[in-house]
This record gives structure tokens, sequence and C-alpha cells, in this order.
């Protein structure tokens, strides 16, 4: 219980997917615009998953450990717009697929919505890159 308390404070406090990430750190989609994002220790393996619009964005979701985890993409911090929910899994080594298509390229944020101080970007790029 001090845990869920500490880390919604640590949510509540941070400013939270206004912040541009630092370049060079996103993980990128493949040529399908797929990608892993695994979940342990209470942390998402990346705060950064760069895709490319024209085609939907799939999260291949692997939680780890014990602890309940989810990912849910909004369009942005403010949690108003819900582009896609996972199904919440329980680990160690339990996986679900995440798919979803936002309509315009731009920074979108996702959560964990049991773990709020889980999140990150999703950058959506306007091209799908260079084979
Ligand atoms: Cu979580």
């Amino acid at each position: 219980m001090l845990l869920v308390l500490a880390l919604l404070l640590v949510a509540c406090s941070g400013a939270g997917g206004s912040t541009k990430p630092p370049a060079g750190v996103c993980v990128r989609t493949d040529a399908s615009n797929a990608v892993t994002l695994t979940a342990n220790n209470l942390q998402f393996s990346t705060a950064c998953i760069e895709a490319f619009v024209g085609k939907s964005i799939v999260i291949h979701f692997t939680n780890q450990e014990a602890a309940p985890h989810d990912v849910v993409v909004f369009k942005d911090s403010s949690k108003k717009q819900e582009l896609g929910r996972s199904d919440i899994v329980t680990g160690p080594n339990a996986s679900t697929t995440l798919t979803i298509a936002p309509p315009f390229p731009g920074q979108y944020y996702f959560e964990c919505t049991i773990h709020t101080a889980m999140n990150g970007s999703l950058i959506v790029r306007g091209e799908a890159p260079a084979p």
C-alpha cells in the first residue's frame, strides 16, 4: 500500500509527457510497425517508442514479473483520449498484444494504469523509414 502511494506521488509530481525525450533513446518499430515492450522491476524496458503512420502500431508486451501491468496509449498525458488498452497481464513471462492506429503523426503517451509512474512517449513519424 505504501509503495502504491509512493508511486502515485511520483507520478503526480512530474510534469509528464510534455517533454521531448532525448534523441537516440527511442526504440523503433520494425518494418511492419511492431515493437516489443517488456515490464520488470516496476519499469518499462523503454520510455520512448518511435513508430510511423500509415500502418497500425503493434506493441508486443511481456510482463516479466509477478506484479500486474498493462499498457494504455493516450493522446497525451492528460489521459482524456484513449487510443488503445492492453489486457492486464501478470507474469512472470505473460504476454499480450496491443494494436493501435494513431490518426496523425505526433507525440503520444503511454503508461501502466496500475503503476502510473511507468510511462513513456510514443512518437509517430510522418513517413515510413526507408527500407
Ligand atoms: Cu504496472
